[in-house]
């Protein structure tokens, strides 16, 4: 079967949709169908991703029957390492694909992912509202000892993944310094793996975000996220937004319903706020636009020796 995706890109950052030609994963719950993607199907992964055929920025996502009738799809995000629990900017790009491929309508769809079911509104053809799973947060002010900068205090929340979030940036968050906030950023992130922090039941922390002043008027803060894999997201970070919210909410910071607008590196931005969650936390909403730019059919020649991309092991 050939192998079809929809590209598109969320405030900048991109996704692929998988529509055609991805695996079996069989039955069973969407945790336990991602599991098995990530046994069995690793090249899989890498041809969609990984270059020639992508770039370290991606989120894919493959569209799974779902296990919840209730819900339209399921959907398994994954990226230039692995997979990813949930992904903000990828179920926004993936609505608005299913509605570019006359899939869904107007109005409110859910989605199961493996961390819980999320709903994705249709507010027009571009700009999508997602209520994201119950976001927490999990630790306040940890302060790590990170290589070539000292101490850096954070809170770890969760908003479908697991975030370091510190409002003490190392550089100015400007474009032309995503380089050396990369380098800061995976500094950090060895610092937790070295003092031992995770999130809660042992979660990794695989995404470090730091905070700052936004630049526009109407935005309340801007952020530089560097998600597994060690790609920065373009985007504001739909699942490190709900932690920030998550860590507003807690300090008292943020009402429920109150907006709040988040800036990313490259000056695109989301609006959200919350509903109080059912077990302590906060329900968030994110909202943001993204576009399709291209629908393609990857081709994987016998021969070609890249045919699973360039994978680190070749
Ligand atoms: O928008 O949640 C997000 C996200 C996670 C990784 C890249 N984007």
């Amino acid at each position: 079967m050939p192998l079809k995706v929809v590209d598109s890109h969320t405030e900048g950052e991109p996704t692929r949709v998988v529509i055609e030609g991805g695996p079996d994963l069989g039955h069973g719950s969407l945790a336990r169908r991602a599991a098995r993607f990530a046994a069995d199907h690793d090249r899989f992964r890498s041809a969609v991703i990984l270059e020639p055929r992508g770039s370290d920025a991606v989120v894919g996502a493959l569209l799974c029957p779902p296990s919840d009738p209730s819900c339209a799809a399921g959907v398994i995000f994954f990226n230039n390492i692995g997979l990813l629990g949930m992904c903000g900017h990828g179920i926004i790009g993936t609505a608005v694909v299913l509605a570019h491929l006359g899939r869904i309508g107007p109005g409110g769809q859910r989605f199961e992912t493996p961390v819980g079911v999320v709903t994705a509104s249709l507010d027009s053809a571009n700009r999508v509202s997602v209520e994201n799973v119950e976001s927490y947060r999990h630790l306040k002010a940890v302060t790590l000892e990170a290589d070539g900068l000292g101490p850096v205090t954070g809170d770890v929340a969760w908003g479908g993944n697991w975030f370091f979030l510190s409002g003490t940036p190392p550089f100015p968050l400007r474009y032309e310094n995503r380089g050396k906030l990369t380098a800061a950023a995976e500094a950090v992130r060895q610092a937790i793996v070295r003092q031992g922090v995770t999130g809660a039941e042992a979660g990794e922390i695989d995404h470090i975000e730091f905070f700052g002043p936004a630049e526009a008027a109407a935005a309340d803060s801007r952020n530089f996220v560097l998600c597994p894999g060690g790609a920065y997201d373009r985007s504001p970070c739909g699942t490190g937004t709900s932690a920030k919210l998550a860590c507003l909410a807690a300090d008292g910071l943020l009402q429920p319903g109150q907006l709040w607008t988040q800036e990313s590196i490259i000056g695109s931005r989301y609006e959200a706020h919350y509903r109080a969650g059912t077990q302590g936390g906060v329900i968030p909403t994110v909202t943001g636009r993204a576009y399709v730019c291209a629908e393609s059919t990857l081709l994987r020649h016998p021969d070609d020796p890249f045919a699973d991309g360039i994978r680190p092991d070749g």
